[in-house]
Formats: structure tokens, C-alpha cells, sequence
């Protein structure tokens, strides 16, 4: 048996922590994954007077330096990537092939942001008055607070993480208290990689305690979370009540309309993909798929038999295509959402509501009408709703009323039909053909509606108009 991960807090530099928690692998409840430390409000205060500290020379140090400490720890992530992911398998349960896609995100992420040290950040206007420049430059916020989840353990953290610090702020994260480990690699590398201590600390503990303080905490000048809209909004009272700036990345209930025109088994992989990769666990899975009736039949006989090859297993095995459920919570929201819809009528075209340990193999749920829970809620599983209507604007419609509006999909031959779902569908990523869950690094990605702050957008370029404000400079020639 492999010997647990020892996950610490990095605070000022320094790596610590006694190993107080226990996270065993979902896929083998006999191995524990990881050991690491909770902090409270003590470890918290310590790294925002770390950072808060080291901030400004970070802040006035060039740009292109910043960058290069970014672009160094990409190379150092790519040296432990294999191990990274493995790590990451055993607390999370994802698949290795997925998450070696995770971590290879989180790489991409670094050497994307170190390179923008070398780019323009601000503007150069014409002014009206006489013999006057006008220029704009983008000023750090100083101390920003970032609050991650368990479904991305270094992808999430990385997306927040390089915009901040390359545009010269000081970090603490809060990560997720069931997968520290993939946090406590992100410190290691960054340290290893000569960042400047303090500038990019960790500190596990319970959200109620290490997230609120952040949320709370006047040096914290700005706080970006991705969780549960439940969470979000609560945090959202806390910084809007002292005017902190807030980026919120929650949840979604990820709709497809599939159109008689679309190919049935193409169009079954794309919601497959959707719905079963990551276990369904991404907010940006498909979860409700509304089909009309020329494709029904051939589609559902399609997504039955994808369905049957997601047997869960461990995700250190080769040939695993889908991992364990995280969580006996997990779990239980997942297998509870599928009773539920089954006494409520609904009728199953594969798995059930039973699981072994945390394996639980996809669900697929017909016969559902449209304000049942399992086509309103968020489960987070490997379930999915498929609806039917009438037509294509029926569809529309039906996906458009939702609270959430993260992402939503298409399956269609028709440039008309996927045009104007482009432009009416009330989501903030639309995938045409393609899953609902899986996006670019250097693209701006974020939601409307209670899915999202809908202020702020994550990735690409504009990431950094969160972390930054911009300052307006009149320069006199004479
Ligand atoms: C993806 O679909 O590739 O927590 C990423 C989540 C989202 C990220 C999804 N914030 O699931």
C-alpha cells in the first residue's frame, strides 16, 4: 500500500502542519490518501499578514520577472506531473487520464499568464486638452482570497492563482478540505520555482472558518470563489457588506437540446461525454437533455448503450473510464435524486439508484416532466435527465427556464438552429456539437444568472481585469 501524501499549509514561505485529518481514496477506502493539517482563524490571520507583507515588492517587481517565476513553475509541474496526478487520483477519484488532463491544464495555465509579463496591460488615449497624453495602467488589488473546490484540486486553484500573482498581487487559498494535496503541490511549486515568500500561501482548514475569515477580513481585498451558489451567495452578503470585489463561479444545471437533424450517435456522445466524464462532477456537466421526437428513440438506444461502458472503478487502473463518486455525501445526493425521481415517475433507461462503496454507474432518466427535481436541481452526478419536446423553440425555452445559466449545448446539422441558440440561449459558455464540460485555458469562461457573479470572467486574458483596477494617468507635454 502507498504511503499517504502529506498535504501542509504554506504560510510566509514556510511548509507545516501536523497531519490531523486523514482523506482516504474514494476508489479504496482502506488506503489513506492523504494526512493534512486544519487551520483556523490563527493559520488565516498569519497568511494575510504574510502576504499583505510581501506584496508590494512583488507588485513593483518587472512584470516579465513575475512572469518568469510563473514559467519556471510550469516546467517544475511538468517534472512532477506524473506523481501530481496520481496524488490527485487518490484524493479525488478522478480518472489518471483525467487527471493528467487536470494537471496539464494547470501547466498550460502558467505558462499562459508567465508570458503575459512580457505584454501591454494598459491603454494610451488622445486627450482633449491641449499638449496631454492620457494613459491607463492596471494597479494590483493587493491581498486577493481564493476559495476552491474538490472537483478541479489544481486546475481551479492554477485559473486563480497565475492571473493574481502575475498581475502583482499577493494569494491565500482556502482549497478544498478533501483534496489538499493537489493545493500543497501548487504551493511546492511555486516556492521551488523562487517565488518570493508570502506571496502564494495555503491554508487548510473548514470553509466556515478559513473562507469566512478571508470573506471577512478587511486586507483581503478581493475574494474568488467557485462552490455551491448556496455558498457563493452567502459569501457575496459578506463582501458586498465591505465593498470587497467578488468573482463567483457556482453552479449549473447544463442543458443540451438535441434536434432531429443531429446525428444520434454522434450526438449521444456529446452528452455521454457531458454527463459521465469527471463522474459528472464539474459544474459544467450536462444534467438535462431535451430531445424532439424524430430523434428520441435512436438517440436514447445511443446514449443507453455509452452509458454501459462508464464502468466505475479505481482510477489508478488502466482502463478505468470513470471514477468513483468523491464523497458518501456525494453519494447520497446522487442516489437520493435518482429515488426521488423514480417515486416521482420517472422511468430508468440504464443504471439505478444503488452503489457499490462509492462506485455508482451512470443514470439515465426518462419520463420526466419539466419542474421534476432531477431536471431542476444540481446533483453533481453521473445522471441525466432526458426530456422530451416538441420542437426546437420548445427546447430553447425549456433550457432558458432555469435559475442557472453556466453552460448549454446544441446537437444539430442546422447552421439556422444553432445560430439562434447561440445568441438566445441564456448561458455563459454555449457548446454546439460539442460537451457541455471541457473548456480552453486562454478563453473567458463564467455564467449568468445564479450560476455566476456574471462581473468578472475566469481564463484568458480578462482574468486579470478581476485581480487588477485601472488607474487613469494625464501626462503634461509642456
Ligand atoms: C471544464 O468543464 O473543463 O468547477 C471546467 C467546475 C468549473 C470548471 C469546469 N468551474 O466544474
Amino acid at each position: 500500500m502507498t504511503s499517504p501524501a502529506i498535504a501542509q499549509h504554506l504560510i510566509g514561505g514556510e511548509l507545516f502542519g501536523d497531519a490531523a485529518k486523514e482523506r482516504r481514496n474514494p476508489a479504496r477506502p482502506g488506503d489513506v490518501a492523504v494526512l493534512a493539517p486544519v487551520g483556523g482563524t490563527t493559520e488565516t490571520d498569519a497568511a494575510i499578514a504574510a502576504a499583505v507583507d510581501a506584496q508590494r515588492a512583488w507588485a513593483t517587481t518587472p512584470a516579465p520577472a513575475r512572469g518568469a517565476v510563473l514559467l519556471k513553475a510550469a516546467q517544475l509541474l511538468t517534472e512532477r506531473k506524473t506523481q501530481i496526478a496520481e496524488d490527485l487520483v487518490r484524493e479525488e477519484g478522478k480518472t489518471r487520464a483525467e487527471a493528467e488532463g487536470e494537471v496539464g491544464r494547470a501547466i498550460g495555465v502558467f505558462q499562459f499568464f508567465g508570458s503575459l509579463g512580457w505584454s501591454a496591460s494598459g491603454s494610451v488615449y488622445p486627450s482633449g486638452m491641449p499638449s496631454t497624453t492620457v494613459t491607463t495602467r492596471r494597479e494590483p488589488l493587493g491581498v486577493v482570497g481564493l476559495i476552491t473546490p474538490w472537483n478541479f484540486p489544481i486546475a481551479i486553484p492554477a485559473w486563480k492563482t497565475a492571473p493574481a500573482l502575475i498581475s502583482g498581487n499577493a494569494v491565500v487559498l482556502k482549497p478544498a478540505e478533501i483534496t489538499p494535496m493537489s493545493a500543497t503541490h501548487l504551493g511546492m511549486a511555486l516556492r521551488d520555482a523562487g517565488l518570493p515568500a508570502g506571496i502564494f500561501n495555503v491554508v487548510h482548514g473548514r470553509g466556515s472558518v478559513v473562507g469566512d475569515a478571508l470573506a471577512r477580513d478587511p486586507r483581503v481585498a478581493a475574494l474568488s470563489f467557485t462552490g455551491s451558489t448556496a455558498v457563493g451567495l452567502s459569501l457575496q452578503q459578506t463582501l458586498h457588506a465591505r465593498r470587497a470585489r467578488a468573482q463567483l463561479e457556482m453552479g449549473g444545471k447544463n442543458g443540451v437540446l438535441v434536434l432531429d437533424d443531429a446525428d444520434a450517435a454522434k450526438a449521444a456522445q456529446v452528452v455521454a461525454a457531458g454527463a459521465f466524464s469527471l463522474t459528472g462532477q464539474a459544474c459544467t456537466a450536462t444534467s438535462r437533455v431535451y430531445v424532439t421526437p424524430g430523434v428520441r428513440q435512436a438517440f436514447l438506444d445511443e446514449l443507453t448503450t455509452l452509458a454501459g461502458t462508464y464502468v466505475p472503478g479505481d482510477g489508478l487502473d488502466a482502463g478505468t473510464k470513470m471514477g468513483p463518486v468523491v464523497s458518501d455525501a456525494q453519494l447520497e445526493r446522487d442516489v437520493s435524486a435518482v429515488q426521488d425521481a423514480v417515486d416521482g415517475g420517472a422511468r430508468l433507461a440504464y443504471g439505478d439508484a444503488s452503489a457499490d462503496g462509492l462506485r455508482f454507474a451512470p443514470v439515465v432518466a426518462t419520463d420526466v416532466a419539466h419542474s421534476d427535481p432531477i431536471a431542476t436541481d444540481e446533483i453533481f452526478g453521473p445522471v441525466v435527465a432526458v426530456l422530451d419536446v416538441d420542437d426546437y423553440e420548445s427546447g430553447l425555452a425549456a433550457i432558458n427556464d432555469s435559475p442557472y445559466g453556466l453552460t448549454a449545448g446544441i446537437c444539430t446539422d442546422s447552421l439556422t438552429h444553432s445560430t439562434d441558440f447561440a445568441a438566445r440561449v441564456q448561458a455563459g459558455v454555449v457548446k454546439i456539437n460539442r460537451p457541455t464540460s471541457g473548456l480552453d485555458l486562454h478563453v473567458p469562461f463564467g455564467g449568468v444568472k445564479d450560476s455566476s457573479s456574471n462581473t468578472f470572467r475566469e481564463q484568458g486574458h480578462t482574468a486579470t481585469e478581476f485581480y487588477t483596477w485601472e488607474k487613469t494617468v494625464y501626462t503634461g507635454l509642456e
